[in-house]
């Protein structure tokens, strides 16, 4: 199967874990599109009942009320039962690296408001460390040259993603997103400290132990782990 497939099979396979009567956390991305329109299908067919949808973006917000999904915001639910997301890089410890698509913030504020996180990716974004992707950050623009330069300091190789157009990259926030080229992570949640304390970062993309369940898009099916 090419990597669409394997994207379109694990999203599929993932509505297998939504209930009935919950609120569901959806994410963002390429793989998430596949299991919001599966869920739009089994919705529309009273496969699965009474649900209220919480998203990570306005892409996925815009394509779960297309499909007659009761959508509300994060604020005006009292909890999320399950989100299910997609991720950029997942290690052998499960600890994952998010934010290809400029959504981390959003994506961090429902996954540690749910009770059970699911993520789906095909096999590439599985690895032994994380890091070969790089880490995306997001930071406010006021100081954003003395965040970049304090990141440098530290030999993080920080990078501001750029549109085509070669435009900073503002987040749904309007903040821009700095990328970490810096290789293997070998101490994930000592940068993590470190990030979180970095007055001009909004948010980085590790993603440490939240996430409950994988589901990997193997050739020979989905592949659900933990
Ligand atoms: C999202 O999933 C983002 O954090 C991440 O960029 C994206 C990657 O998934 P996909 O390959 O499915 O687009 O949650």
């Amino acid at each position: 199967m090419n990597q669409d497939e394997l994207k379109k099979a694990v999203g599929i396979k993932s509505v297998d874990f939504i209930e009935s009567n919950t609120v569901v956390g959806l994410g963002t991305g390429s793989t998430v599109y596949y299991m919001i329109e599966e869920l739009g299908k089994r919705y529309q067919a009273g496969e699965i009942k009474n649900i209220v949808g919480v998203a990570t973006s306005s892409r996925s917000q815009k394509q779960a009320e297309g499909l007659g999904i009761p959508m509300k915001d994060l604020n005006d639910v009292d909890h999320i039962d399950l989100t299910i997301d997609g991720a950029d890089q997942i290690d052998k410890n499960f600890q994952g690296i998010k934010g290809g698509g400029a959504a981390h913030l959003l994506e961090k504020m429902v996954a540690t408001n749910s009770h059970k996180n699911i993520w789906i990716v095909d096999q590439s974004k599985m690895a032994d460390k994380l890091g070969s992707f790089p880490l995306p950050l997001e930071v406010i623009p006021f100081g954003c040259e003395k965040t970049f330069a304090d990141l440098q300091a530290e030999e993080l190789h920080p990078e501001f993603r750029l549109d085509d157009n070669g435009k900073r990259v503002l987040t749904h926030n309007k903040n821009y997103v700095i990328d970490l080229k810096m290789g293997e992570i070998n101490h994930p949640h000592l940068l993590a400290e470190w990030l979180d304390h970095q007055v001009g970062i909004v948010a980085h993309g590790l993603f440490l132990d939240l996430v409950n369940t994988v589901i990997v898009g193997r050739d020979d099916g989905p592949e659900v782990i933990k």
